[in-house]
């Protein structure tokens, strides 16, 4: 692969909407992702592998729980600087992004606010230094935009839960220690449990044959009779709004992070423009490819200011539901968009592992599908708009 030679695009001098704090921590991401993985990724991407090498340093630009209290082990920082380590870490690559995302939102925030102060204690400081790497276990085979529907199941048996049922194209769960599980009791109530690697009847086998996140390790989750302490139920919060509250923490956390897939692509494109030759002139000077980077240009600007907003109003606690999804899907969109285009701009080499595009383009079909497919997120804007729910 090329050598890494990224400059961050800010055409609305977003920078100055940020604090130094905000500066400080998008820097030292940004380093520690040219440092740690540009020069590898593509290497791991083609070898379908996730390289576990990073996560130390995940663990130490604060990805693991950015906003989580530090008597936790968390980093302590506000909801923008979440946003911007999610931006500079899918500036590397949507997959890598997709572990820090899942450790943060999807298993440590449901133990941080769903959690007791014991579960607090033993589980989440080793999360956040990613000794411990955890996984969440919502979508089912049959069940994935509609998890309400789900079977995997626990009954009471006194002194333990007897958890039964699988759960499919889980992030983290080949290598996972613990995974945060959603599923009924039986009165068809939804909970979440905390599930460790080596309980008798835990396997977690990985999905193989994947052409997207090929860096991010994906499995199953099966339960066959798996005997779950009692302590192990998160107590504070139940039914479908426990999971998808975790869903709004980390589809906020992507609306940044295709930002950052946005920018790397445009970036590459803008500087190929005006390297490439071709009837004696930089490609970058033909009218159809100038308008190209600028639509690109417009489209990262506006994104990123959605995401800013919103990561104001998550802060205050103002944001809701209906419009993260609305930047989710916008901003993943946006994304997919300007890696097909600055692929092309790119002609043949743009296929190539040589540069980043292809990799980020495949990655991002991922995206636009996990967390709420870009048609669920559409409907949930529907029903938020006319109170009319296309799901019922
Ligand atoms: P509905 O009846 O609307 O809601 C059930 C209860 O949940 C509440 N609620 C929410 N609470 C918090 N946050 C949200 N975003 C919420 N949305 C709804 C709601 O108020 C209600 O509460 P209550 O107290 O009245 O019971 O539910 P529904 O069954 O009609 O479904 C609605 C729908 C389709 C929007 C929802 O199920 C959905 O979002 N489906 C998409 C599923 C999804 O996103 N799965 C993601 C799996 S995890 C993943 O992909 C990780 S990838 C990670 C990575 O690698 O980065
Ligand atoms: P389906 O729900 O079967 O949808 C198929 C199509 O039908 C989609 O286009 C969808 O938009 C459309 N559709 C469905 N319902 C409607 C409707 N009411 N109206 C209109 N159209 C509709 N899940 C986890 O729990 N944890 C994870 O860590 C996790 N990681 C993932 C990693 C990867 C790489 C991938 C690909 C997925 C991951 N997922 C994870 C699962 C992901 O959340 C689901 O794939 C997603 O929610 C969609 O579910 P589905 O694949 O079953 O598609």
């Amino acid at each position: 692969m090329k050598p890494d030679l990224f400059q961050a695009p800010d055409y609305y001098n977003i920078d100055e909407l940020l604090n130094d704090e905000h500066r400080l921590v998008r820097d030292a991401a940004r380093e520690w992702v040219k440092r740690e993985v540009s020069p590898i990724i593509e290497d791991y991407a083609q070898r379908a592998e996730f390289p576990k090498q990073i996560i130390n340093g995940l663990a130490e630009i604060g990805a693991f729980g950015p906003y989580i209290p530090a008597e936790y082990g968390g980093a302590g920082l506000d909801q923008i600087s979440y946003g911007l380590i999610m931006q500079e870490i899918e500036r590397g690559d949507s997959g890598v992004r997709s572990t820090a995302s899942v450790q943060s939102s999807l298993v440590m925030y449901p133990i941080w606010k769903y959690g007791n102060e014991e579960q607090r204690q033993r589980f989440l400081p080793k999360l956040a230094s990613g000794e411990w790497m955890g996984s969440f276990g919502l979508t089912e085979p049959d069940h994935g935009s509609d998890p309400a529907g789900m079977t995997t199941n626990f009954k009471d048996k006194g002194d333990h839960y007897l958890l039964n049922g699988a759960k499919m194209w889980i992030s983290n769960a080949p290598f996972c220690q613990v995974a945060v599980v959603w599923a009924k009791n039986e009165e068809g109530r939804i909970h979440g449990l905390i599930v460790e690697r080596g309980m008798e009847g835990f396997s977690t086998p990985e999905t193989h044959n994947k052409w997207s996140l090929r860096a991010s390790a994906t499995g199953e989750l099966i339960f066959d009779n798996v005997k779950v302490p009692k302590e192990h139920l998160l107590p504070n919060k139940s039914g479908l709004g426990a999971p998808l509250g975790c869903l709004d923490s980390a589809r906020y956390g992507i609306a940044w992070g295709a930002i950052g897939a946005a920018m790397d692509c445009y970036d590459t494109a803008l500087r190929y423009s005006k390297e490439r030759m071709q009837f004696g002139k930089p490609i970058g000077q033909f009218q159809l490819q100038q308008k190209k980077l600028a639509e690109m240009i417009t489209e990262i600007t506006k994104a990123q200011l959605l995401a800013w907003r919103l990561g104001v109003m998550r802060e205050n606690g103002t944001a809701t539901s209906a419009q993260i999804s609305m930047a989710k899907r916008n901003n993943v969109e946006m994304a997919i968009t300007i890696a097909r285009e600055a692929r092309q701009i790119l002609g043949g080499m743009g296929i190539t592992g040589e540069y980043s595009i292809m990799r980020h383009s495949m990655n991002l079909e991922s995206v636009i599908t996990y967390e709420g497919t870009h048609d669920i997120h559409l409907l949930i804007t529907g029903l938020d708009i006319t109170g009319l729910n296309a799901f019922k």
